[in-house]
């Protein structure tokens, strides 16, 4: 049997889940009899040690994965494997499609895959089979001795029951259940179109975007949670990752009802200000959600408006932060910093609204302008970018600003950045603590504190990103889930979140 070598890369991303779109994948390959193969690159290894572990494998395809952020290791490794004799090299993702004959020009692989992988890798797994030509296949740009041949994409698959769910088995199991949370994705894509985010550009990459957000239909999502709780024995949280699940209220009303009594299992989501209503978050509410996340991303009305294409007041902002609080569910909100154009005046704003709204926790990252978004384009207009070895493409969004500015607002940022920080820190430290202690026994209550603030402390003199440091040392350790799974496993049964 032929084998087919996933490679996720998500190095120093500050990320260590599974990887949706392989576990898409997964099913499609092994259709076509394919044995599956993953390498998880989590941490930068040397390009020697990448071309030893795929020549053990010695697979007929090599498939990378990966966000614009992580196309530089799509460089270092696919340069690795370039001369592995009868190896194809093909790369997905977010990042490939939104530059694929950048990717093309400027790293090893043969051929990218455009948008969303199950129809062009069932394409070009036929085709292998038959031994067809498959630098023909739809849904790819190929390269061919040095030139770029782009074929026809088609179109994305509109009904999801039609995909098979996704396979999580080639990820370790606490890579996919990290202290009994399984991290899911049933929807695909999003209805609006924020300046900073690649959705729109995604779906800019088909012929046609109209239908692009689809929900897949309630039994189908049943069906595939269903199944995931069955083969991951002891969940105990499910972690919506989807990009806002609320998007279509009729919809989102009886899938919480059909959640609600066939799974039951206590969850978070995000939400979008203008989604939420007094029957959406009753249905939230009523269905187990404990979380929502918010993005609130700057706290000026008008910067939001004519920088981000975010059209929703400040006002009501507050006024549906008002309901979920209500309601009893945790709210967080993902805010950004170092915006172009944005003023001291600006950054302030942001840390006020949140102190305003009440937020119970957050993130804060980096602005940084994707690839195809409007804000690359604004940026590259009024010459904000920087180059990538002058710092301009991070690993991720968390550790410092991205695009060019005088380093006196570099520091305001980063003060900004450090002080919305420390008030989610409090912020989230009361809530958690709060609610532990409603429940639990004081001896319980104190670990939990230690629990709390032992990783803020770490933060403080170890990096989160850099493998082998002391901070992700303690937090990957086994022995700390272990104790903790022991310690808390009351706390993570469904129901007694709230
Ligand atoms: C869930 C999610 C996460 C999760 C899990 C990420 C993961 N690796 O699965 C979390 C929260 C951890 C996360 C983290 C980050 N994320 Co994120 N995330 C998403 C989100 C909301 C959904 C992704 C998803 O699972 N989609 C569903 C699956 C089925 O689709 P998919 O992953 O795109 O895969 C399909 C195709 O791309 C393709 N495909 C994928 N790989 C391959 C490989 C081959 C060979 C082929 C043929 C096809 C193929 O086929 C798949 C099936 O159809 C997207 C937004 C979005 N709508 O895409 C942002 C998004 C992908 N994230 C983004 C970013 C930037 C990040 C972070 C860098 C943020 C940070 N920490 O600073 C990290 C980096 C993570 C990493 N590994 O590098 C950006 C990426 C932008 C870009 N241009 O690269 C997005 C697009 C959001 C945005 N703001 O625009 N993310
Ligand atoms: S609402 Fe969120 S996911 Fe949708 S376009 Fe805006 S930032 Fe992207």
């Amino acid at each position: 049997m032929k084998t087919f070598a996933f490679v996720n890369l998500s190095v120093d991303s500050g990320y260590y889940g599974v990887n949706h779109g392989i576990a898409y994948l997964v099913p499609v390959v092994r259709r076509h009899s394919f044995e599956v193969a993953l390498l998880n690159i989590v941490d930068e290894i040397s390009a020697e040690d990448f071309r030893r572990r795929i020549e053990r494998l010695s697979p007929a395809v090599v498939a990378f994965s990966c966000t614009s952020l992580q196309v530089k290791y799509l460089k270092k490794y696919s340069e690795a494997i370039e001369k592995c004799p009868d190896t194809l090299l093909v790369a997905g993702g977010v990042g490939p499609t939104l530059e694929p004959e950048r990717i093309l020009l400027e790293t090893s692989v043969d051929g990218v895959a455009i948008g969303e992988g199950e129809t062009p890798l069932d394409l070009l797994l036929q085709t292998i089979k038959e031994g067809g030509d498959h630098f023909r296949t739809r849904g790819f740009y190929w390269k061919r001795d040095g030139t770029i041949e782009k074929t026809e994409i088609p179109p994305f698959i509109s009904d999801l029951s039609q995909l098979d769910h996704p396979d999580y088995s080639v990820f370790e199991k606490n890579v996919v259940q990290p202290a009994s949370s399984l991290n899911v994705i049933i929807s695909r894509g999003c209805p609006h179109s924020c300046n900073y985010c690649s959705n729109k550009a995604t779906r800019s990459a088909y012929p046609s975007a109209k239908g692009y957000f689809r929900v897949p239909p309630v039994e189908h999502a049943m069906g595939l949670l269903g199944d995931l709780v069955r083969q991951y024995p002891g969940t105990a949280y499910i972690d919506f990752e989807d990009d806002l699940l609320i998007a279509r209220k009729q919809w989102f009303l009886s899938f919480a009802s059909e959640y609600r009594r066939r799974i039951g299992l206590p969850y978070r989501v995000a939400v979008r200000t203008e989604c939420l209503d007094e029957d959406i978050v009753e249905a939230l509410k009523g269905s187990g959600c404990d979380v929502v996340f918010m993005g609130l991303e700057s706290g000026n009305e008008t910067f939001r408006k004519k920088v981000l294409n975010r059209h929703h007041s400040n006002e009501e902002m507050v006024e549906k932060a008002k309901m979920i609080k209500r309601a009893g569910i945790k709210l967080f909100t993902f805010n950004v910093f170092g915006f172009p154009f944005e003023t001291e005046k600006n950054l302030q704003e942001t840390v006020k609204l949140n102190k305003r709204i009440e937020s119970d926790c957050g993130a804060c990252s980096f602005f940084y302008p994707l690839p195809g978004t409007e804000l690359h384009r604004m940026c590259k207009k009024h010459n904000l970018l920087k180059s990538e070895e002058a710092g301009g493409v991070p690993s991720n969004f968390n550790e410092r600003p991205v695009i060019r500015m005088t380093p006196a607002h570099e520091k305001k940022v980063i003060r900004a950045q450090k002080q919305l920080l420390s008030y989610f820190y409090w912020q989230d430290l009361k809530y958690e603590h709060g609610r532990f202690c409603s429940t639990h026994s004081w001896p319980r209550a104190a670990v939990n504190l230690v629990r709390l603030v032992g990783p803020y402390l770490l933060k403080k003199v170890s990096s989160p990103y850099k493998k082998n440091s002391l901070y992700r040392r303690v937090m990957d350790s086994k022995l700390r889930l272990a104790l903790w799974r022991l310690l808390f496993r009351r706390a993570h049964r469904p129901g007694s979140r709230n």
